[in-house]
């Protein structure tokens, strides 16, 4: 009988394409050379899904193997009041206008204690751009997290809310950013980058910080030490070239700071947006983006698919196409569920571990920071 052989054996099968602009990326990514703002373009134009997934499979299990990362979060939206009204959002509402609301502090801590029973590892909290909601409202929410939650990592504040609270509390945005870390964030969440083109910017979110201004945050976040996400949101009004700019804006700031952790691809949901005449986006696309940030964003250490925002059957698939963490348990997702999302609110641990599983992938728990997560009955265990 042969010896059990590990599953990312099934990469020998031999590359295989008929389109030839993809042989020469296919000899840069074996040699593990970087590929350039043209070859992302023809990735991006190939109709050859499965020649652009063997090659980011390849380098995923080359970063990763089999191991497929997860974790046990609760999403935390302290407010949906927001004086930008993107386009893109179905989430953000006016001051005093339906649907408007604003946690009390107490209220956000019996939010962060409700609903799971699994000991949570991750607050993930993220808001509206609230016009009269004072800098100390952020600042006494992240430490009474801390100080109720001591164990739990806090992943809070997108670099547009940063820069927004920098404005209204008349701070520089590293003061800014040190007063939220001695507050008790431990780390940024990806969110706001969207495209950074501006011509899209302008159409899709026209009062957020620019592009360069996102980055810039992003910057200084990573100075000071604190880690943190990118995403990409993709499907709307933007062309390749966008996407391939975007990436390549992304991980020029990696390769100066090292500061991000991971990569998360968002599809357009245009339910109950300004945009819902817009198309949704398809599976391959959804697929070929995963794809495509693998093999470009070479320094990017993780790329995440989303299993709210992708489905959790696309997100399964993903983890052959280059994606190697699927986010985690969420308990309470508002954002794409306002833009219509149909996926469930939350899902189980191990639901999670099942898919992983199926998908032929090893499932590790981690932190924030990726480090793995040991649970037995009585205790929850993060190896440093
Ligand atoms: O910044 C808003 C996007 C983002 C819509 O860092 C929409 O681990 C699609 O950033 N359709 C927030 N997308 C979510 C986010 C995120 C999610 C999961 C993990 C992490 C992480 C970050 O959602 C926004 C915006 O780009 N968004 N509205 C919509 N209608």
């Amino acid at each position: 009988m042969s010896a059990k052989r590990p599953n990312h054996t099934f990469q020998t099968h031999a590359f295989q394409t008929d389109d030839r602009r993809l042989e020469p990326i296919h000899a840069k990514v074996l040699a593990g050379t970087r590929l350039d703002a043209d070859e992302a373009l023809a990735l991006y134009r190939t109709g050859d899904i499965l020649a652009v997934g063997w090659m980011a499979n390849l380098v995923r299990e080359r970063m990763h193997g089999d191991k497929t990362y997860f974790n046990v979060n609760r999403h935390i939206n302290p407010t949906n009041v927001c004086v930008a009204a993107c386009r893109l959002c179905a989430f953000g509402r006016k001051k005093d206008t339906p649907g408007a609301y604003t946690m009390a502090l107490e209220e956000a801590f019996e939010t962060a204690a409700s609903g799971y029973t699994e000991a949570v590892t991750e607050f993930h909290i993220v808001g509206g751009l609230h016009p009269d909601l004072p800098f100390q409202y952020f600042l006494d929410l992240c430490s009474g997290l801390k100080q109720r939650f001591p164990q739990v990592h806090l992943k809070a504040f997108t670099m547009v809310e940063v820069a927004y609270l920098s404005r209204r509390a008349k701070l520089t945005i590293r003061e800014t950013l040190e007063q939220l870390k001695a507050a008790g964030v431990d780390s940024l969440p990806g969110g706001g980058a969207e495209i950074f083109a501006d011509r899209v910017r302008h159409i899709i979110c026209d009062h957020k910080i620019d592009g360069s201004e996102w980055l810039e945050t992003a910057k200084l976040a990573h100075q000071i030490g604190l880690k943190s996400n990118a995403t990409m949101l993709y499907g709307h009004v933007e062309n390749d070239e966008d996407r391939v700019d975007h990436l390549m804006k992304l991980r020029a700031l990696q390769d100066e700071t090292g500061g991000f952790q991971t990569f998360i691809p968002l599809a357009f949901h245009p339910d109950n947006t300004p945009l819902q005449h817009l198309p949704k986006t398809t599976g391959m696309l959804d697929i070929k983006q995963i794809a495509v940030s693998r093999l470009v964003l070479d320094n990017f250490p993780h790329i995440k698919s989303y299993w709210q925002m992708m489905t959790a059957k696309i997100a399964q698939i993903s983890l052959r196409f280059g994606a190697d963490d699927m986010d985690g348990t969420v308990i309470e997702e508002k954002i794409y569920h306002d833009a219509g999302a149909t996926t469930p609110q939350g899902m189980r641990r191990e639901e999670l571990e099942r898919l992983i599983r199926a998908a032929g992938r090893e499932p590790i728990e981690r932190d924030t920071l990726y480090r793995p997560v040991t649970r037995t009955e009585t205790s929850v265990t993060v190896a440093v």
